[in-house]
């Protein structure tokens, strides 16, 4: 029986990748490398110094800068990026997961954090929800990103629950693969979590409930 959620943050519960997007943008542009959307998209889920490299690399830069450069650069983004993320509130959940939350909370389950972002206290702080999760895995412990499933094996010791009795929502590829190989089942969410096969799929986080949920294991089973 499900007894506990995973959750991941950004494009489950709020809508971050706009301003990591526009931070990353930024800086592009500062060191001369072309943007395009297909790079901004290719950045969701993927840490912040691996998003630099794949940036660099893009441009054939990957070995233009130092580590201490690259250091620089990532702090520099982080701290444009924390700017953004300054005039976040409650009313930047996305569709239905206050009310899935709830739902959560009434029915006795239990959910964790499954985010790459270091900043994701200070965002679930800001969205009001912070007291809705059990625990938030710290990314900086990890030795392997999505779609390792680590985080989410984290995020399960975290509910102290068997990965069987877990469902983990993500909506990138990466994420969902996570889920899968931790052992818990994945609810995808958007097309882009789609090409993964995640168990359970819907199309935006507003199709989200519990009864919703159980109509999808029924089907799946
Ligand atoms: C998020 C974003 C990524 C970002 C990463 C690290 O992942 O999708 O674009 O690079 O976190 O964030 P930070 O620079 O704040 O530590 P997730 O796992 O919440 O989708
Ligand atoms: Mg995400």
């Amino acid at each position: 029986d499900i007894k506990g959620f995973t959750f991941d943050l950004d494009g489950v519960i709020t809508d971050t990748a706009k301003f990591h997007e526009q931070a990353w943008h930024d800086l592009a542009l500062q060191i001369g490398v072309n943007w395009s959307d297909e790079l901004g998209n290719q950045l969701k889920g993927i840490s912040r110094m691996d998003s630099l490299n794949m940036i660099l690399s893009a441009a054939g830069q990957q070995d233009k800068y130092s580590d201490e450069e690259k250091e620089a650069f990532t702090i520099q983004k982080n701290t444009h990026y924390v700017e953004l993320i300054q005039g976040i509130t409650p009313k930047d959940i996305l569709p239905g997961m206050t009310a899935f939350l709830s739902e959560i909370k009434s029915g006795g389950y239990v959910a964790s954090i499954a985010s790459a972002s270091k900043n994701a206290p200070k965002i679930l702080e800001k969205l009001g929800i912070i007291d809705d999760f059990v625990g938030i895995v710290d990314p900086a412990t990890l030795s392997h990103g999505k779609p390792d499933p680590e985080i989410f094996t984290k995020a399960g010791d975290i509910l102290k629950l068997k990965p069987s009795q877990i469902i983990g929502l993500e909506d990138a590829s990466a994420g969902v693969e996570a889920i899968t190989a931790a052992g818990q089942t994945a609810l995808g969410i958007g097309l882009a979590a789609k090409s993964a096969s995640p168990k359970l799929w819907v199309a935006s986080t507003a199709d989200i409930s519990l009864a919703n949920i159980a109509a999808g294991m029924q089907n799946s089973n």
